[in-house]
């Protein structure tokens, strides 16, 4: 097994989840790879070093460039705010290190379209952090579509619920809260949470050609905690789309963060002409499946309970029956980059793949402001 030294850039909530998956996946998977937790990096050196203790990272860094300059590091993870993926992800690339960023890649396509012709000239390996893909119940999902068992897909309809910035006292910018600051996410709910749900829906139904959009920012100013001052609130806490893919199937998207009662209710539901599955992340093991060419009398839904070992992933955890959560999809992502890269065929989402969600995510703001139906980039 061949050590791979990580460095890693930003000790919010995201790199808790990273630094978790680095430390286990060795544990649970054979793998030609055993990450090291060389280096955490963060302007912050007083918070940085218990977090580097807590978690076994080696050394601190309180600048990204001299954590790039390090001959030690091999593999670079951004999980810093959205402005900096492509300053830091670009520098990377061209110092001939891998890269792992969290989403969504970028602040919009074009800003994307810049760090894939890096790296791709870099030629290094990347991967972006689209966790959802990982929760075995979803990669069954992935499994039963392939295998044509819901035969033609006629809709997609996917929608990511939160409950969190309702008081119109939160603050915008600084620690967690810079989601609320524009100019820092890019955008709110659309590149946020409905990200999550584009990247499942373009890995399990294919592309989508176009989009008709509407979104609302129901509290239209918050206090900035950097400047102290009240600030127009520029991110759309709330969107909803209608999408039409390129199989011919409709597709519905809806989220806020102001869905009082829902914390993170990420669910899909996807009917086809002979079957239809629906999945439910506060039920995350579970996936429902009806399929229409069971016996008449016992027909029905049917609650799959995703713990199987010939389910994904799951012969690599406890014994059938035995559950695992929501830090596990970061942990199976790390995994399949580290076979990824023993094998040489990379797994995804690639940078390239998440590209595309940015388009969509253009194409939905765009369309929000001009209140037509508009075309999604093509890579
Ligand atoms: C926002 O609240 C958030 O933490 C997102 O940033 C994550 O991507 C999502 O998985 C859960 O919600």
């Amino acid at each position: 097994m061949k050590k791979l030294n990580v460095g890693l850039i930003g000790y919010g909530f995201m790199g808790r989840t990273h630094s978790n998956a680095f430390r286990k996946v060795n544990n649970f998977f054979d793998l030609p790879y055993q990450p090291v937790l060389k280096a955490v990096c963060a302007r912050d050196e007083q918070k940085a070093r218990p977090f580097a203790t807590k978690w076994g990272w080696e050394s601190v860094e309180t600048d990204w460039r001299r954590l790039i300059e390090r001959p030690d590091i091999d593999l670079i993870d951004i999980c810093s705010p959205n402005n900096t993926h492509a300053e830091i992800a670009i520098a990377a690339a061209k110092a001939g290190k891998m890269i792992m960023c969290e989403k969504p890649l970028s602040m919009d396509g074009k800003e994307g379209e810049q760090m894939v012709k890096v790296i791709e000239k870099a030629k290094v390996p990347n991967m972006v952090w689209y966790n959802y893909r990982r929760v075995p119940a979803v990669t069954l999902a992935k499994q039963l579509i392939d295998e044509g068992r819901l035969g033609r897909i006629f809709h997609y309809r996917a929608k990511f619920l939160q409950d969190w910035t309702i008081s119109k006292d939160l603050p915008q910018g600084g620690a967690g809260l810079w989601r609320l600051d524009v100019k820092v996410a890019g955008s709110g709910v659309t590149g946020d949470l409905l990200a999550h749900c584009i990247d499942t829906a373009l890995w399990l139904n294919g592309s989508i050609d176009t989009v008709n959009a509407m979104t609302e920012t129901f509290i239209k100013k918050r206090k900035h905690t950097l400047t102290g001052k009240v600030e127009k609130v520029g991110i759309d806490d709330a969107c909803a789309f209608l999408a039409r893919f390129s199989n011919g199937s409709l597709a519905t998207f809806e989220s806020t963060r102001y869905a009082r009662g829902h914390k993170a209710l990420y669910t899909f539901e996807i009917n086809g002409e002979h079957a239809s599955i629906f999945w439910d992340l506060h039920d995350l093991h579970r996936l429902q499946y009806f399929d229409h060419r069971d016996e008449g009398r016992v027909r029905g839904w049917r609650s799959i309970h995703v713990t199987d070992s010939d389910h994904p992933y799951m012969a690599n955890w406890w014994v059938p029956g035995l559950q695992i959560g929501y830090e596990h999809t970061f942990v199976h992502q790390v995994a399949d980059f580290l076979n990824g890269l023993g094998t040489k065929k990379p797994a995804s989402p690639t940078f390239r793949d998440a590209l595309e969600t940015q388009y969509v995510c253009d194409a939905v703001l765009k369309s929000a402001k001009t209140n037509r139906w508009e075309k999604v980039s093509q890579i």
